[in-house]
């Protein structure tokens, strides 16, 4: 029999053993014998989980995060919390810091309970410690993507009502371009450094140093409660600029318990290579670390070379990875020694069916727990079969507590096709179709943060009967006749690329402002070997402009992260539209950037002698060959 459990409102585990029973009949008796017991041992913990949720829902006062953190100090304060760069800090030692930072910030900052925060903060242990200290004092932070600048940051700044910005020194720069905006706008800016000669930025390093680390009383972040906002988070929705998702207590228990229901214990050590930033990193590693009271190894990026170097120095049983980390690890050069480790368990999403098998057979027998959630969505999957694929599975019982469905989706249109009476149609088995979930009281959508406007764009009406709601996840998935789920693609207006989702109309509004575009039509195009989709846009020159190679390539390093750029840009006399006046993607997304395929004029963005140049078949030769770094 199988059983699902609702590990909590927002995410839902599903555990099933029958697929390993068929797929691996001929395994003897023993093994089956010992999986079972991983079932057993896995349905328990959910049950044990979801009456902590339950219970972390009436406790007064609040249990949060924070609170586990203290906790574990107290149990071990001098048990190794991060590793970083070579050096390692206690949990004591983070707390202390963390007193440090809240004392600091209360005394320069004037910062009281409810007070948003804005962090830009590179991975480094300031990370965590700021934050602790924020939490200290009751205030939300929200955590600013460190590539982002100009508009893009201040947009992401203001969304969140952040009266204070925290940036690392090393981003100074990014914040000296803003800083005029900030200014005009009563920001406080304070830099983690000892000094700084720009006027209108404070010094907080040395404030943090002479601050005491004495603990801070509870009173100052009483009124926080499971439904208080913890974090803004930010997410590229469908359209526009990237928008804070609103995360609240409640919603870092559910994240932060992903560890615990992968099997990650106490004894474990876990490794975060991911942008603390996102919520992976931060809810499912960090917040995850702190519940269950174990080691991290933080890194400042992903190094598909150094990976496993880092996993036999500090004997990391954990990692965390997202659909490119497991394919930059399969494109390494094979070594001897590379079953040669400990890691036992790799939590993360995205990763495709053949870079999985690969993976398992370079690497050895690690656990792989595939989850699909998304930051601000109302339902999630997590793997619990032995499915190589499988992003999770589903049966009645679940679809009865977190209503959801799969319906069909027009992808010429980009729209859900809809019957005679205006209701969606939902996809049959084995057909692909956009997920939604039902908006409920016990699987609500928060929404973004002052964006009343996107809030509704993810919100889709008339689904199957009038007048109901649904969140629009924007991804299309494909359950199949024993209820597997599996990830087809995204729809709608973004694409991502190195890990990053990136809306097509930022890009799009990004390249308007160059001088000899009148209108873009920003999409992602697949690369041979390459994980997700790499940004290219048709554009429309202005009437007797031609297209202004190095002028344009300014325009996008100036105002675009590098994973948003677009690499190919094809020039057109003209750009379709759809009935209902949305640019035409399908087919130029098919068509691709084969330069022998296409008459248009074609460039690509060219790092090395920064601009563009015209696109060739030697140019597209080096792609296919990866002598070319994208
Ligand atoms: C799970 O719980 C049941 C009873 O609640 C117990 O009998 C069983 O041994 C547990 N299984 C594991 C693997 O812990
Ligand atoms: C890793 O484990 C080995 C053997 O148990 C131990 O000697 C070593 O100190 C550990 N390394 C770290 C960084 O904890
Ligand atoms: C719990 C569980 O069985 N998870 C599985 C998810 O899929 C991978 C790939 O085969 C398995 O290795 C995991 O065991």
């Amino acid at each position: 029999m199988l059983l699902p459990f609702c590990l909590s409102v927002y995410l839902i585990i599903f555990l099933t053993h029958s697929d390993l029973a068929q797929s691996r009949r001929l395994q003897q008796n023993r093994r089956l014998i010992q999986h079972e017991n991983n079932i057993h041992m896995c349905r328990n913990q959910s049950i044990k989980l979801g009456a902590r949720l339950v219970r972390y829902n009436k406790v007064k006062p609040f249990y949060s995060i924070l609170d586990c953190f203290l906790d574990a100090v107290k149990r071990h304060p001098n048990k190794v919390f991060v590793h970083f760069e070579g050096r390692e800090y206690s949990y004591g030692e983070v707390d202390k810091q963390s007193n440090k930072v809240a004392r600091a910030l209360q005394a320069e900052a004037r910062l009281k309970e409810g007070d948003a925060v804005a962090l830009f903060l590179a991975n480094e242990p300031s990370f965590m410690w700021t934050w602790l200290g924020l939490a200290k004092l009751g205030c939300p932070a929200a955590l600013l993507n460190y590539n982002i600048r100009s508009k893009s940051l201040l947009h992401c700044f203001s969304c969140c009502g952040a009266k204070v910005i925290i940036a690392s020194a090393e981003l100074q720069d990014a914040v000296e371009e803003v800083l005029p905006t900030l200014r005009e706008q009563g920001i406080s800016v304070y830099l983690l450094s000892e000094a700084c000669s720009i006027q209108g930025i404070k010094t907080l390093s040395d404030k943090i140093s002479q601050a005491s680390d004495q603990p801070l009383s509870r009173d100052l972040r009483a009124n926080v409660n499971i439904r208080s906002t913890a974090l803004y988070i930010y997410t590229s929705g469908t359209t526009g600029l990237p928008k804070a998702a609103v995360v609240t207590h409640e919603r870092v228990w559910a994240a932060s318990f992903l560890q615990a229901a992968s099997g990650v214990t106490s004894e474990d050590i876990f490794y975060i290579n991911l942008p603390l930033y996102h919520s992976a990193g931060f809810l499912i590693g960090m917040a995850g670390a702190i519940d269950r009271g174990i080691t991290i190894i933080l890194r400042r990026k992903f190094s598909a070379s150094q990976f496993w170097d880092d996993c036999r120095k500090y004997n990391v049983t954990v990692m965390q990875y997202i659909g490119e980390t497991m394919r930059y690890l399969c494109n390494t050069p094979k070594k001897d020694n590379e079953k040669n480790h400990r890691v036992r368990i790799a939590i993360g999403n995205g990763v495709r069916t053949d870079i999985w098998t690969e993976f398992l057979n370079r690497f050895g027998d690690i656990k792989v727990r595939e989850l699909y959630a998304a930051t601000e969505g109302n339902i999630g999957f997590i793997n619990y079969t032995s499915k190589i694929g499988v992003v999770g599975r589903v049966n009645f019982v679940h679809r009865f507590f977190f209503p959801y469905t799969l319906i069909k989706f027009d992808v010429e249109k980009e729209e859900p096709v809809r019957n005679s009476e205006g209701l969606c149609i939902e996809a049959a088995r084995g057909e692909t179709g956009l997920l939604v979930g039902r908006i409920t009281q016990r699987s609500p959508f928060v929404g973004y943060a002052g964006n009343q406007q996107q809030t509704e764009k993810k919100r889709l009406r008339n689904v199957l009967q009038k007048g109901d709601l649904y969140f629009n996840t924007g991804d299309l998935l494909q359950i199949d006749h024993q209820n597997f789920v599996y990830f087809q693609d995204r729809v709608g207006d973004t694409f991502r690329w190195k890990g990053e989702n990136v809306a097509t109309s930022e890009v799009a509004d990004v390249l308007t402002m160059a001088n000899c575009i009148l209108e873009a039509n920003v999409y992602g195009v697949k690369v041979e070997g390459h994980e997700g989709r790499i940004g290219m846009a048709a554009v429309l020159l202005k009437e007797g402009e031609d297209f202004d190679c190095s002028g344009t390539f300014k325009q996008v390093v100036n105002y675009l992260p590098a994973y948003a750029r677009p690499r190919f840009i094809r020039i057109q006399s003209c750009l379709e539209m759809t009935g209902t006046f949305k640019m035409k993607k399908v087919r130029l997304v098919e068509e691709g950037f084969e330069p022998a395929h296409i008459q248009d004029p074609l460039y690509f963005l060219d790092t090395e002698k920064k601009t563009y140049v015209p696109m060739t078949e030697e140019i597209y030769r080096a792609i296919a060959a990866r002598e070319v770094k994208l």
